[in-house]
């Protein structure tokens, strides 16, 4: 098949199939004129709004032995990618409009899916940024931002680990930065500090995630020695530009 008859058939596939749901409310409403029917046929398709999940910036096996391979691939090709696959599909469904994940999740009322689903997306994005293969040194700009807010260095540290323990069930432990300064929450689920449900919002700058699904495979049950030893492969140079 030659490529411009490939690409036309791709196209009409695409249309039919998405755009229908607004075929389908002009088709309900009386007073629409045909012209009208076609302008709403010529807005742009939803696949527009679709989430990608991008490339994890490193190998599946380049955080052992902290993280273990078959925890990342699995983490990343399967739960990542399912989260980006049932967001596409709950905003298919939901007709809504495109906007930044920032500002999707930022939204009062979230739909239950786009929640999840949304936060889920955002949330790992963010963590697999904020881990490196290479050991990195906070820089004393960033150590000195730390202290200032949250004490020493050494007990920021420890309690991340804290409050990462402290989530009943899956959830995230987060460094985000609000008008008071930098703080240390968490959220439930795939919750996150930039939605209204969260009990302290703020810009997440770090986000570990303690779902047993980041760590069961190696740890077991020990999410305090994952908690700790993850402490040793923060991409602090990702976590400081992330502080406006
Ligand atoms: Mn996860």
């Amino acid at each position: 098949m030659d490529k411009r008859k490939f690409l036309k058939i791709g196209s009409v596939a695409v249309g039919g199939t998405l755009a229908a749901p607004s075929l389908w409310l002009s088709s309900c409403n009386k007073k629409t004129t045909p012209a009208k029917v076609e302008e709403e046929v010529k807005k742009p398709l939803v696949t527009e709004t679709l989430f990608t999940l991008p490339d994890l910036p490193y190998a599946f096996d380049a955080l052992e032995p902290i993280i273990d391979k078959d925890t990342m691939q699995i983490h990343y090709s399967k739960h990542h990618q399912g989260y980006v696959n049932k967001l596409n599909k709950a905003l298919s469904k939901l007709s809504i409009e495109k906007k930044p994940i920032e500002d999707l999740l930022a939204g009062e009322n979230l739909p239950e899916a786009i929640q999840n689903n949304g936060g889920g997306h955002y949330n790992h994005t963010l963590f697999w940024e904020s881990l490196s293969p290479e050991k990195k040194t906070p820089s004393k700009e960033l150590v000195a931002r730390i202290e200032k807010d949250l004490g020493a260095f050494e007990d920021f540290k420890k309690s991340m680990i804290t409050q990462g323990l402290s989530v009943f069930g899956s959830g995230w432990v987060w460094l985000i930065q609000t008008e008071k300064g930098l703080q240390i929450t968490t959220t439930e689920n795939q919750d996150n500090p930039l939605m209204s449900v969260a009990t302290q919002k703020g810009n997440p700058i770090l986000g570990i995630d303690v779902w047993e699904h980041a760590y069961y495979l190696k740890y077991q049950n020990k999410r305090k020695e994952y908690l700790t030893n993850i402490m040793d492969i923060i991409n602090w140079e990702v976590v400081e530009k992330r502080i406006a």
